[in-house]
């Protein structure tokens, strides 16, 4: 059981948001999972990617005083989104295709005990549990933009680990070009899964490349919290350079498979929705343009960026194929 008593800090609200909030709901994330003071795990944080604010809790010794360059920004400068908007305004449909209404309807979503098999081309299969995941390896904070392909988006500060890292335990063949994943199936907890239009599970997937890139995790929190259940409790994929219905919430199954997995909108809707659903603003979802989005809280829209700002990361995976016909 994940003791949820330990998190006795209430959500940060937008207006307190400083690097030592942060800072400190990291320390209350950290220690929830009892890893804080295991200087081997946090020393392992990446500095270069989201957050500078990972980067200086280097070690327990980090004095609670931050240096002055680390905001609650992601690196270009934006501010994180409120904890309240982050939470009040989310895509999942096995609650509602309400955005308002999710956080309600999916309030009492019982996510523990949990498993995610990670099984298919591998030498090793595993069973993980949610503590397994929150122990066995690094939780890093990762402040990133979410861009959902409606044209609206968020800075979020997940908490998470990296996929590449998972995958690495399980040994995946040469043989695997795929990775599926696939959200919990309930439909007595999960209204949406009991209308017959949708094809449920929620099913998505990313080439082995994408999988293990590091930007690439799957993230167990947010804000130091444990990941709310509108957010997608326990565990949920975050791939910030595509569309956010890419980032597949409450998954149960990773399945690493030498085929291009069906995902569940574009087996609803083909023509809209690829596999790759890399965020361009030069391609344009046929009812509408994709060049600029809305960020929530800001009045006014903004260019949305190629690859929604992490292009020198990641266009390389694709020079070799045309991002108009795979998008
Ligand atoms: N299982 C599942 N995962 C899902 C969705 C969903 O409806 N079901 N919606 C997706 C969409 S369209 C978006 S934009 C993001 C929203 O994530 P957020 O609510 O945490 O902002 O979750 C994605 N993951
Ligand atoms: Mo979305």
């Amino acid at each position: 059981m994940v003791d949820q008593s330990l998190f006795k800090s209430v959500p940060v609200k937008s207006s307190e948001i400083t690097p030592q909030h942060l800072f400190r709901s990291r320390r209350q994330f950290l220690k929830s999972m009892g890893v804080l003071g295991a200087g081997a795990f946090l020393a392992a944080c990446s500095p270069k990617i989201g957050s500078q604010a990972t980067s200086s809790v280097a070690s327990k010794e980090t004095p609670m005083v931050e240096p002055e360059s680390t905001m609650a920004t992601d690196e270009l400068g934006d501010p994180v989104n409120s904890y309240h908007e982050i939470t009040n305004y989310n895509n999942y449909y096995e609650f509602s295709t309400d955005k308002r209404e999710v956080a309600v309807l999916a309030k009492d979503f019982k996510s523990s005990p949990w498993e995610v098999e990670v099984f298919g081309l591998v030498n090793k299969p595993q069973t993980f549990g949610l503590e397994d995941l929150l122990k066995k390896f690094t939780q890093e904070e990762r402040i990133y933009r979410l861009r959902c392909v409606e044209a609206w988006s968020m800075v979020i500060p997940w908490m998470g680990l990296s996929l590449a890292k998972l995958l690495g335990e399980v040994e995946p063949l040469s043989s695997a070009r795929y990775v599926r994943f696939e959200t919990i199936m309930d439909p007595e907890q999960m209204p949406g899964q009991k209308q017959g239009f949708y094809p449920w599970p929620y099913q998505e997937g990313l080439t082995i490349e994408e999988a293990m890139h590091e930007l690439t995790i799957l993230a167990t929190g947010l804000y130091g919290e444990l990941m709310p259940p509108q957010n997608g409790a326990p565990v949920r994929l975050v791939v910030p350079w595509k569309y956010g219905f890419k980032s597949i919430k409450s998954i149960v199954k990773i399945e690493l498979v030498d085929y291009q997995p069906d995902t569940m909108w574009s087996t609803i809707a083909p023509n809209e929705y690829g596999f790759y659903a890399n965020v361009n603003p030069a391609v344009d979802h046929p009812r509408w343009s994709q060049a600029s989005e809305r960020r929530i809280g800001e009045a006014g829209r903004r260019k949305t960026l190629l690859f929604n700002g992490y292009a020198e990361e990641v266009a390389h995976l694709y020079n070799d194929i045309d991002l108009r016909d795979f998008y």
